[in-house]
């Protein structure tokens, strides 16, 4: 009797702690997509293809460990309309998400307990190996933006660059 009262007793905190997560993990997950679900961005909006653009290319590659786009810093202005051609040259699948560092930081980190997680949302793509994709962005913001891989571990082996708006 004495036993199964502390078995109990355990199971009530382990179900505490797990609602913790829980909740945690909501709360993580409720700001990073919200902005999204709006259609609202804070590099810009998604550009209109019938419209003139720039073309910039941005080959995604890995090898020796490392893992990246090229180039790796792209500086556009304000106003400008680009069409981003990505090149995956890798054995794996790879994302372009264009965000500030902040956001994909945070969205790297949700992808680690998600890493099913697919995504189709208008700032960003995915592309298979040896595959290509395109991306129409409008930059109407002036400052400092990031495109990154979110696929868990490739942020880390530097799978990010940066876009300046001037
Ligand atoms: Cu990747």
């Amino acid at each position: 009797m004495h036993t199964h009262k502390r078995i109990v007793a355990a199971f009530g905190i382990l179900l505490t702690s797990s609602a913790v997560i829980l909740a945690a993990d909501v709360a993580m997950t409720v700001p990073a997509f919200a902005h999204e679900d709006h259609g609202w961005f804070s590099a810009g909006r998604p550009g209109d293809p019938t419209k003139p653009a720039r073309v910039v290319e941005v080959k995604m590659f890995e090898g020796g460990g490392k893992m990246g786009f090229e180039p790796a810093r792209i500086e556009v202005g304000r106003g400008e309309q680009i069409r981003f051609v990505l090149h995956n040259s890798g054995e794996e699948d790879h994302e372009f998400i264009l965000a500030t560092v902040g956001e994909n930081r945070k969205h790297a980190e949700v992808m680690k307990k998600h890493p099913e997680m697919e995504h189709a949302d208008p700032n960003g793509r995915r592309v298979l190996p040896h595959g290509s994709g395109e991306l129409v962005w409008k930059f109407t913001k002036r400052g400092t933006f990031e495109f990154a891989c979110l696929i868990p571990g490739h942020y880390d082996k530097g799978m990010f660059g940066q876009i300046i708006v001037k």
